[in-house]
């Protein structure tokens, strides 16, 4: 199977530390491939393993640290 790839936008991010927050707790995920958030435009890029972890999981670890995330796309 391929690398699962996931868009979101993600409300509730107000400065370059909010999204360090996102970034880093992702990235240390088993499973995260590739993270970046963008403050500019809301969006955060995701690549994960889909035999690892899967956009739900990925979902509810932005969500608990107090974010808004909403799915854009999958691949
Ligand atoms: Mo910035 Mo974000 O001061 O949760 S870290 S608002």
């Amino acid at each position: 199977m391929g690398d699962g790839v996931l868009e979101l936008v993600v409300r509730g991010m107000t400065c370059a530390s909010c999204v360090h927050k996102i970034e880093s707790s992702l990235t240390k995920h088993r499973g995260i491939l590739y993270c970046s958030v963008a403050l500019a435009t809301n969006k955060a890029h995701i690549k994960y393993d889909p035999e690892i972890i899967g956009p739900r999981d990925i979902i509810h670890t932005i969500e608990s640290l107090g974010f808004e995330p909403s799915l854009v796309k999958i691949e």
